[in-house]
């Protein structure tokens, strides 16, 4: 009983979106009539072309997350075995992941100190005759310079694939998120802006990729007696397509939402000395996925690690994303060194991901505030 109690107290860094149930259930009703739960069929289909209207994208194929949307791309592009990959170690631990599980080598690029996203100034200093692609990652949904990574990937012959996990419908300068470069792909999580329970997507305009990735996807399947790859199954289920219709009808009002709860916490957090906010990014129609705050300590007078015990105590679940950064995973101990991107490692040790959903009441993002600026010193 007392456990229950608690537990409806606690804040939790985000909350999944669902559907009415009884939408859901309407849904999914069809699913036992066909008894086709699996392999591409209706929802499966039916998700797809919404999205690629939706995303204002050419081509799309679902999967069972957004880990393999990402690896199996990467695999899909054929890229030279033990090539590098330059990416960033600010993101989760899936960008690195699909790249060393390719048998690739990822190379790691800083990032800017406003919005974390790749620093391409530091680019073509780290491009050799290895070099075979870039993997940007438009973290929290803040967009990369994909202007200039277009530039440098054209004038070096690379190719790339861009992490849009956090960027469900962000737009810049008019155009869907994932109409740029090579392949994009996102991440459809619980806990993402908009989710099908698990999923992913990579978006795409180049239609013989898209073979060799649907392929990877189902077995290296080509036809019913020939298998002419060697491929995963990284399939999505008619159960979350459906979770994945219904939730594409209320995403703007989601992310209407969402924005309420961010202009919420700016207006306390701003202009704070030692707080550091993300930017409002020009030509950028967001999608409120994440809301990072940077602590500097020798200002603001409290560390971020205080920050977040204060409001855990108080039974609010900030979350220290990305700490630790990629590049010092124990998994690659002695590999890489985090110093050399030194701009994200001083900002993992620094930001704190401050609750955000759809229903979180203001009164409550009132209260996370007071909890943050009473730590002030
Ligand atoms: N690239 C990037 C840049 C990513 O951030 C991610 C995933 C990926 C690629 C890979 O995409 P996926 O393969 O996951 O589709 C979470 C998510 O599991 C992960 O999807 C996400 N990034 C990452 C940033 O966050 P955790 O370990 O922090 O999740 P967890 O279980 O602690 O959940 C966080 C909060 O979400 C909970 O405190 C409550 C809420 N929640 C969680 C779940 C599981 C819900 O409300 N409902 C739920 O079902 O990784």
């Amino acid at each position: 009983m007392r456990r229950r109690k608690l537990l409806k107290k606690r804040i939790l860094v985000t909350r999944s979106s669902m559907p009415p149930m009884e939408e859901y259930i309407d849904e999914i009703k069809e699913l036992w009539e066909s008894h086709w739960l699996t392999n591409m069929g209706a929802k499966h289909q039916e998700l797809q072309r919404k999205l690629i209207e939706y995303l204002g994208v050419e081509q799309i194929d679902l999967f069972t997350n957004g880990h393999m949307a990402l690896e199996l791309s990467l695999q899909a592009l054929n890229l030279p075995r033990g090539s590098e990959v330059i990416t960033t170690p600010f993101t989760f631990a899936s960008t690195t992941h699909a790249i060393v599980r390719n048998g690739l080598e990822p190379v790691f690029c800083d990032i800017n100190l406003d919005d974390f996203t790749m620093d391409v100034s530091k680019i073509e200093d780290l491009i050799t005759d290895r070099t075979s692609a870039i993997m940007p990652v438009h973290v929290y949904g803040n967009v990369c310079n994909v202007e200039e990574i277009e530039r440098i990937a054209h004038k070096y012959g690379l190719k790339v694939i861009y992490d849009a996990a956090h960027t469900f419908g962000v737009k810049y300068k008019g155009k869907g998120i994932a109409s740029f470069g090579d392949v994009s792909c996102f991440s459809f999580h619980a806990t993402k802006v908009f989710n099908s329970i698990e999923g992913g997507a990579a978006c795409f305009k180049d239609k013989d990729f898209g073979l060799d990735l649907y392929r990877l996807k189902n077995f290296g399947i080509r036809g019913p007696e020939t298998v002419d790859g060697v491929g995963a199954n990284a399939k999505m289920n008619e159960f979350c397509a459906a979770m994945g219709i219904c939730n594409l009808r209320h995403v703007e009002e989601e992310i209407e939402k969402r924005k309420k709860v961010v202009e919420c916490y700016r207006e306390h957090l701003s202009g704070i000395d030692g707080i550091q906010l993300s930017p409002i990014q020009e030509n950028v129609t967001q999608n409120y996925a994440y809301f990072p705050v940077v602590f500097e300590e020798k200002i603001f007078g409290t560390t971020r690690n205080e920050v977040a015990d204060a409001l855990e105590e108080q039974g609010i679940g900030a979350r220290k994303y990305f700490y630790p950064l990629t590049n010092a995973f124990e998994c690659f101990h002695g590999k890489y060194d985090p110093n050399e991107t030194p701009v994200a490692l001083h900002m993992s040790k620094r930001v704190l991901t401050l609750p955000l959903y759809a229903d979180l009441a203001l009164d409550d993002v009132e209260k996370i505030c007071e909890i943050i600026l009473k730590c002030r010193n």
